[in-house]
């Protein structure tokens, strides 16, 4: 393109008296000479479905390197926003869903990972964050970030949904607002067990108490077990640091465990021989059963799954081909299979699993389709690795009754109508 000469004339990076006037001529000599390379290379042709214009993006430089330091998507991205609830009137103990019917994949990008708080997002310099080790151990121990980043770490994909995805008597118009309190990660910490083991626990030790320093000094006992199973403290989140909204700058995961469990904003562990049974383990995260009775430590997301595309409020491109895509995931370990109905339930047939397929993460399914135009409903069904089955609302119901407002695991079916109109069947 700028050739200045015969190659190998000067020392490599030397730049000619020619090139140098080009670059003093500034940005208009450069668009110009972009203007005049790019127009006569660029072909224009005619295809099967009509002409290809040689497009003005191609006659032109384009936004220059650099000009958004912190990538943003394209402007035509716009729609593509977590779900807020309009009606809410604050949004201080609220939440905003994942819009779970415009991704693909398994990993939620940061900017769209759903968000549950129950007082805000506080502001934490990690600096000046510390987190202290107490209780049944050795001797107790104050981190700060640097120390625990010197510890070995890993990274993990996992998912983390809250109990109240979707509540029970909640059903939203699209996949967002149906189930979007679920999302994936690839997190980046330090197992908690190798902390654990540093600072040494103590004989008769079985839970952890995990408090937040948030506004809402959210609290949870964890047993001992899964501590010092797959349990981490994390700080990265799909490659850079936790987002504020996701706990920044330390977080406790406890994967597969019901979302609330995994603390935000982590500043205290407090290893104990009994459960702290705090606000979010007695009036809350509880579940009151049929008998009367609630249950209490309700911890594993069982396994679940949703469409996301086609889902409520996406009209069909007409009838014939339309692959049939979702995600499913388990608390328990891998899914196993996905099982599509496009008949209400009555019919089942196996989808394809995108892999990877991993423990306690979303797993993408793929089902081809040819729709005939004809209403009809669809739903997926999920079996995880331990052969536990996704149940029907009305599974759920009858074992459960309908006090009951966390892990409601149950499919979502949608409706087709004729017209290609796809809306939710519950509602
Ligand atoms: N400190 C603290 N941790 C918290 C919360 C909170 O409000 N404060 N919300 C919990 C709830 S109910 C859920 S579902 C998850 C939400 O995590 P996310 O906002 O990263 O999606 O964080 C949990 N950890
Ligand atoms: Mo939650």
């Amino acid at each position: 393109m700028l050739h200045d000469g015969k190659p190998g004339e000067r020392a490599r990076g030397a730049v000619s008296p020619r090139r140098r006037k080009f670059l003093r001529g500034g940005a208009t000599a450069l668009a110009g000479i972009a203007a005049g390379m790019a127009g006569p290379t660029a072909l224009a042709a005619r295809g099967d479905g009509g002409e290809l214009a040689v497009p003005e993006s191609m006659k032109r430089e384009g936004a220059p390197v650099g000009g958004e330091p912190y990538g943003i998507p394209s402007k035509y991205e716009k729609g593509v926003v977590r779900h807020l609830r309009p009606t809410d009137k604050q949004y201080f103990s609220s939440s905003s869903r994942s819009p779970l019917q415009d991704l693909d994949g398994m990993i939620t990008p940061n900017g769209l990972f759903y968000e549950r708080h129950h007082n805000g997002v506080p502001t934490i310099d990690p600096a000046q964050h510390r987190l202290l080790i107490h209780g049944l151990v050795e001797g107790s121990r104050l981190f700060t970030m640097e120390d625990i980043r010197r510890y070995p770490a890993q990274s993990r994909i996992h998912f983390i949904e809250c109990s109240g995805n979707p509540g029970y008597k909640v059903y939203g118009k699209t996949a967002a607002q149906a189930n979007g309190l679920v999302s994936c990660a690839e997190w980046t910490g330090v197992m908690l067990k190798t902390v654990l083991d540093d600072v040494g626990v103590k004989p008769g030790a079985k839970w952890v108490i995990a408090e937040g320093a948030d506004g809402a000094g959210l609290t949870r006992s964890i047993p001992l077990s899964k501590c010092l199973d797959d349990a981490m403290l994390v700080y990265g989140q799909n490659g850079e640091r936790l987002r504020p909204e996701q706990g920044y700058p330390l977080r406790v995961l406890v994967p597969g465990f019901e979302g609330n469990m995994n603390v935000k904003w982590l500043r205290r562990l407090q290893v104990s021989d009994e459960p702290m049974h705090s606000r979010e383990e007695t009036s809350k995260y509880t579940d009151l059963m049929p008998d009367g009775k609630a249950r209490e430590f309700t911890y594993v997301m069982e396994a679940k799954s949703i469409i996301t595309s086609p889902s409520g409020g996406q009209k069909m491109r007409g009838k014939g081909y339309c692959e049939l895509t979702g995600i499913a995931w388990s608390g328990h370990g891998k899914i196993a299979h996905v099982d599509v109905s496009v008949d209400d339930g009555k019919t089942w047939h196996r989808a394809r699993l995108q892999g990877p397929v991993l423990d306690k993460a979303l797993t993408r399914f793929r089902f081809p389709w040819n729709w005939d135009g004809a209403p009809a409903v669809i739903m997926s069904r999920a079996t995880d690795e331990t052969g536990y089955i996704q149940p029907t609302l009305e599974q759920l119901v009858a074992v459960r009754g309908v006090n009951s407002v966390y892990h409601n695991n149950a499919m979502t079916p949608w409706r087709i109508a004729a017209s290609g109109e796809v809306t939710n069947a519950r509602l």
